[in-house]
């Protein structure tokens, strides 16, 4: 039997429904969803089988114009996603159309597309009337070389399949990369980490979620098959801490609650989780966080 392999990077703008398309290809939640935008922050890899093809989908963080250090590391792990792959979907909102985001990112890809095979996929189509796809997608084929475009419901699985079948056609010949059964690369202390910063994201407001990071520092396992798990939100102020915490704790306890169950789901047993909130003004320039958070700690000032 001859198998195929190889790696698919999502990129677009933030909110684009990059992190939503790679758990419904996957059929697991591996990656955090939020509303906002910004909520992926370092590449994590979902593994896909379809038929002999094994496809290594790239969640990539949102391509944005960045301003701090962490935006930077954030934007250069995504092209640097893209680069690395054999296949790049670049996924574009259906109802926001060709933004200013959309055409730094078709220059960006003229740059790195060279020799590659780059896929639009036109998301959210449930938003808007099937007739204004059809002017979208002449656009944007106009403005780039795209190999295929497909017009996708990454939320609803509409023309999903039809993505990966044509994606698992254009990897190369290649062994598997992973087990069959395997669905995530990433350790499972950072897929609690991010579990637990997806519910602060969805519970904090305005700057605050972009402040904080979480990270697992301790992790036992206990003789009863039930996990106890120690985390760390590192915020750079004492008002975030407040604010995280909550009146009489409420907010840290919802979140704990929240977080908890699911990966309590996840892991199928019981999890004790147990939530530490840190002030740690300079966090954002700390080159341990990032290594943390699976990012490149460089291009400073
Ligand atoms: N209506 C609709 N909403 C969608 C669709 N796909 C994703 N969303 C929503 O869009 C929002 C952003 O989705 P994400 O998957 O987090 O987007 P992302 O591209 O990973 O965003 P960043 O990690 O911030 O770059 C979430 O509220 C999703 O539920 C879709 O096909 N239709
Ligand atoms: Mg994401």
């Amino acid at each position: 039997m001859t198998t195929r392999a190889g790696f698919v990077a999502l990129i677009g703008e933030p909110n684009a429904g990059k992190s939503t398309l790679l758990n419904r290809m996957v059929g697991a939640k591996v990656s955090i969803v939020t509303h906002k935008v910004q909520t992926t922050r370092a590449r994590i890899r979902g593994v896909a089988m379809e038929g002999v093809a094994q496809l290594v989908f790239v969640d990539t963080p949102g391509l944005f114009k960045p301003r701090r250090r962490l935006d930077r590391a954030m934007v250069a792990a995504a092209w640097g996603g893209a680069a690395d792959a054999d296949v790049v979907v670049l996924m574009v909102e259906a109802h926001r159309g060709i933004t200013e985001g959309v055409e730094t990112i078709l220059e960006g890809l003229a740059e790195i597309g060279e020799g590659r095979t780059v896929a639009l996929a036109i998301n959210k189509i449930d938003k808007v009337p099937a007739e204004k796809l059809l002017g979208l997608a002449q656009d944007l084929n106009s403005r780039y070389a795209f190999a295929e475009t497909f017009m996708i419901s990454a939320e609803r699985g509409h023309g999903v399949d039809d993505l990966r079948k044509w994606l698992a056609g254009k990897l190369p010949e290649s062994p598997w990369l992973y087990p069959e059964d395997q669905i995530a690369d990433l350790p499972m202390r950072m897929i609690a980490a991010e579990m637990t910063r997806e519910k602060l994201t969805l519970r904090l407001h305005q700057e605050l979620p972009y402040q904080l990071t979480v990270e697992t520092e301790k992790w036992e396992e206990r003789k009863d098959g039930s996990a106890r798990v120690d985390q760390i939100i590192y915020v750079v102020r004492d008002g975030h801490k407040g604010i995280v915490l909550g009146k009489r704790g409420e907010t840290i306890k919802s979140v704990s609650q929240a977080a908890r169950a699911e990966l309590e789901e996840f892991l199928g047993r019981k999890v004790h989780l147990f939530l530490q909130v840190k002030v740690r003004p300079n966090w954002l320039e700390e080159a341990e966080r990032y290594s943390e958070m699976g990012l490149d700690f460089k291009d400073g000032n």
